[in-house]
């Protein structure tokens, strides 16, 4: 890491001229650091008619959204680069391609994404992509089945479990997730109106159990390489494109996590939306919620099971059977995992914009307050919804 040093917008003109993979690099003139995230510095690098033509992602030592006081380590760039590689070989074009990564400059470089745009913005605007839902759930598929025991060699699945070992990033959402909503700590951000409800968490034997065994599985289970932070705000969609970014807490772990957390931001949409257009003009953008949760999923279990059936390499995984048992308790894990993105999305450190940018206060209150009993309900229920028609009754149930 010696050479390691923080890039100014000149530095990554002169990389990107490197290391872009143009024909002309001299044409790239210019950089604007547009980095919106809570962790890493991104530069734009544009040519001279202002166009922008590749990505420059560099991560920074520390929580960009925190500061120096919480140091992070720079392997994460590695770890994020490695795992975009790796999901681009199962699906190409559903994930951003990397052209180059150095592990010692924490860097790489990628394609330039500007005529896409951030899936989570565009769900609070209420554009909607017909094929964003079906598009996610078919990137989960391919790239959650070939990094898994049912595809990879037993070799070669412990090898990549070792490359991709990734403790400090698992830390963030071990914590973030699983221990800091259900106790009293400094990272929370919630507002003084909710404390009730937050209490309660606290206080709640049911559900901390269930959130004990979901950890247990988030740090045991290594059934396939996760993207690790699979929302709306890691997802780019054009019409008739999605691709997903920001993969920096990749490793091995529950496929479930992946599913329960594309879900789960669906769900956080579905909650804030009263809050955008009123509780009667929402109506008809949540029932839209409810179809994408269905298509994601139906898309996701169904090619799953057809990469199953045609390409399992394992003898005994590959008993008829089998891969549908295992897609059952894929989903009791995604439905508990999705209950845990909406509470630690409404109480913990980091919220989403479907909720926060709510102006009228009481209705921003009662949004987080439907996030979290919602989170509750799936996250002791979980074993007990059986199917995503069952998961849309429960939501329904407590909308
Ligand atoms: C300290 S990082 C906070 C959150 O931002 C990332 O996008 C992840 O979701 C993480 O949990
Ligand atoms: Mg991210």
């Amino acid at each position: 890491m010696s050479h390691y040093h923080t890039f100014t917008a000149h530095d990554a003109v002169a990389y990107a001229q490197q290391f872009g993979g143009l024909d002309s690099p001299s044409e790239l003139v210019s950089a604007e650091e547009v980095g919106d995230g809570n962790l890493n510095l991104v530069f734009k690098i544009f040519d001279a008619n202002g166009v922008s033509r590749v990505i420059v992602k560099q991560a920074l030592p520390y929580v960009r959204c925190v500061g120096e006081s919480w140091p992070l380590t720079l392997d994460r760039a590695r770890l994020e680069a490695q795992t975009l590689v790796e999901h681009h070989r199962h699906s190409p074009q559903h994930t951003v391609k990397i052209h180059h990564f150095d592990p010692a400059l924490a860097v790489m470089v990628m394609e330039d994404l500007s005529d896409h745009r951030i899936w989570r913005g565009e769900l609070i605007q209420g554009v909607y992509y017909p094929q964003a839902a079906q598009q996610l759930g078919h990137y989960l598929a391919q790239t959650l089945f070939h990094t898994s025991d049912f595809f990879l060699h037993p070799h070669e699945k412990k090898a990549q479990v070792a490359q991709f070992i990734n403790p400090e990033m698992c830390e963030i959402t071990e914590d973030l997730f699983f221990n800091d909503p259900y106790q009293i700590h400094e990272r929370n951000n919630y507002p003084a109106e909710l404390e009730t409800d937050v209490a309660a968490l606290r206080e709640d034997t049911q559900l901390k159990l269930a959130v004990a065994s979901l950890k247990h599985r988030f740090f045991s289970q290594a059934e396939a390489l996760l993207h690790g932070d699979i929302h709306s705000g890691s997802i780019f969609v054009a019409d008739d494109s999605l691709k997903a970014i920001d993969a920096e807490f990749g490793y091995f772990g529950p496929i479930g996590f992946d599913v329960g957390t594309a879900i789960g931001n669906l769900l956080l949409n579905y909650c804030g939306l009263p809050g955008h257009l009123g509780i009667r003009d929402a109506a008809a953008a949540r029932e839209q919620r409810l179809v994408d949760i269905q298509e994601l999923w139906n898309t996701f279990a169904e090619r799953f099971q057809t990469l199953a059936s045609e390409n399992t390499r394992d003898a005994a995984l590959a008993y008829p059977g089998y891969a549908s048992e295992f897609l059952k308790k894929v989903w009791q894990d995604a439905v508990g995992f999705c209950g845990t993105e909406l509470i630690r999305r409404s109480v913990g450190l980091s919220h989403v914009a479907d909720i926060e940018t709510i102006k009228d206060d009481a209705m921003r209150h009662e949004c987080l307050r439907h996030a979290i009993t919602l989170g509750r309900a799936l996250i002791v229920l979980a074993d007990k919804i059986n199917g995503v028609d069952e998961l849309i009754a429960r939501i329904r149930q407590y909308s």
